[in-house]
């Protein structure tokens, strides 16, 4: 993907305009297509469009940074950074935006594709943004509160500004951290210990047909001989480094090198996801969890996707015998999920494997609430264990400034087992929350759950935590 600046859109309608009509044709999109999508979990999240995934496993949770394209966007806008977890690889927790471009005050635009890490209790959150100069620039935010944030701007200024973009961070054994780099080039340089300076200057990476493999036929470019096009992503495994890469231009397929240590010397080992998903670039993030590994990655798949309306998926693969990495396809299902979810536990609403029609905002309770949620909308739990006593009660946490609609709570689809109907009341606001309680039967063994929501017209609840009884 080019890295030069990006025309500015300019739209005659104000952004709130933009909003619902987006929404709204994404929302009718999603609802026509609910019965090919309804047992899929890829794109991980569908409330809205995400790109350049950045995957960490912390405490038995994977937490998914992404960027977030605007809806309706004709180029790159992207105003903020989004976080999802999940401790099952299939229901993903929305943790809203931890940063954005008002946290870098010297950033304009560009909110794209970062990495964070973790170090002495800090995390470090490495971001490209587009700098007041007009040039593209490495920023770094922190939070000593945790991965959900809130993030601070680390400097007040950028750590290495070069026009280039899509940093990826590593802690190698030894605790030399090293910051990658680049689009056309690839760069790295050594941050000390303290994660926002580093030593030795700013190193420029050989980029040799045998270290990344040589562009050729219809992707032939004298100024990229190699199919190194942007988004690295360093890491070690079983004692290789592996530089993971978006490979060519434009589509972009995924490759792969390996070497000896975090500085190379770089060999090109292959194509590890080829051209597919109607986006036109693409952005790896691997990480292993629970004893599998993973690749992140983005496509155009939700309704109304694109190259500028992207959204993150996930595969599970495994390496070869030698360290190689398989050719992996972008698929509808997505990774199998790890262990099951327990529904007598508090569980977020906006913890959701599959969703059709809804959104999600800030909690007044804190954390997130789910809105806009319309009658026939529905949100899908994989893998709940209801265990073979199971579930007698369920509570819902909910509010309505209008006359609230109700909860269907069905196995297997939207038309499933009914296990119970749970009546949502006018609260007197969309954040005045309050406690909604039914009985239920049949809620044994484990399944896929899913909440219909059904009532009257217009937005009918806010939806913030749910939770059964035995
Ligand atoms: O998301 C904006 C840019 O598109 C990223 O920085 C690149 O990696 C490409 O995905």
């Amino acid at each position: 993907m080019d890295a030069a600046p990006h025309p500015k859109v300019v739209f005659n309608l104000n952004a709130g305009t933009i909003m619902r009509i987006s929404t709204l044709i994404l929302t009718s999109a999603l609802a026509s297509l609910q019965a090919h999508v309804a047992t899929a979990d890829n794109p991980i999240v569908q409330t809205l469009y995400t790109a350049d995934p950045a995957p960490i496993v912390h405490n038995g949770r994977v937490y998914l940074y992404t960027g977030h394209d605007e809806n309706g966007a004709t180029t790159f806008v992207m105003k903020d950074w989004r976080l999802f977890s999940s401790a099952d690889m299939v229901n993903w927790q929305d943790h809203g935006s931890p940063m954005s471009l008002a946290t870098f005050r010297w950033a304009t635009a560009q909110a794209w594709a970062g990495q964070p890490v973790l170090r002495n209790g800090q995390w470090y959150w490495y971001v490209p943004v587009r700098h007041t100069s007009g040039s593209m620039a490495i920023g770094v935010g922190v939070s000593d509160s945790g991965p959900t944030g809130p993030f601070r701007d680390a400097l007040g200024k950028p750590l290495v500004m070069n026009n280039e973009i899509d940093p990826s961070v590593f802690i190698d054994d030894d605790g030399q951290a090293y910051l990658y780099w680049g689009n056309p080039n690839l760069w790295y340089v050594k941050l000390n210990a303290d994660m926002v300076s580093y030593s030795g200057g700013v190193n420029k990476v050989a980029l040799t047909a045998a270290g990344f493999g040589a562009r050729s036929g219809n992707n032939a470019n004298a100024q990229r001989p190699t199919t190194y096009e942007e988004g690295p992503w360093l890491y070690k495994r079983a004692g290789k480094y592996y530089m993971v890469f978006a490979a060519n231009c434009c589509s972009e397929h995924l490759g792969w090198s390996t070497g000896p240590s975090a500085t190379g010397p770089w060999t090109y080992g292959g194509v590890m996801m080829p051209t597919q998903g109607s986006s036109f670039t693409n952005h790896p993030g691997i990480i292993d969890f629970q004893g599998s590994s993973y690749l992140f990655y983005h496509n155009g798949a939700l309704p109304g996707g694109g190259g500028y309306q992207r959204s993150v998926c996930v595969e599970r693969f495994t390496y070869g015998a030698n360290g190689s990495i398989p050719v992996i396809n972008m698929s509808k299902e997505g990774a199998p999920q790890v262990g099951t979810l327990d529904p007598y536990m508090r569980q977020e609403a906006e913890t959701i494997a599959w969703s059709s029609g809804v959104q999600t905002e800030i909690c007044s309770e804190g954390g997130m609430d789910v809105l806009s949620i319309n009658n026939n909308d529905y949100i899908k739990v994989k893998g709940v264990a209801f265990g073979s006593a199971g579930a007698k009660s369920f509570t819902a946490r909910v509010s309505s400034a209008t006359s609230g609609g109700k909860i269907e709570l069905r196995l297997g689809s939207t038309s499933g087992t009914l296990l119970g109907t749970c009546s949502v009341p006018g609260t007197g606001g969309w954040q005045r929350w309050s406690s909604a309680n039914c009985t239920v039967s049949g809620a044994t063994g484990t399944h896929d759950l899913f909440f219909r929501f059904t009532g009257g017209s217009g937005e009918l609840f806010r939806f913030n935590w749910w939770q059964f009884a035995q």
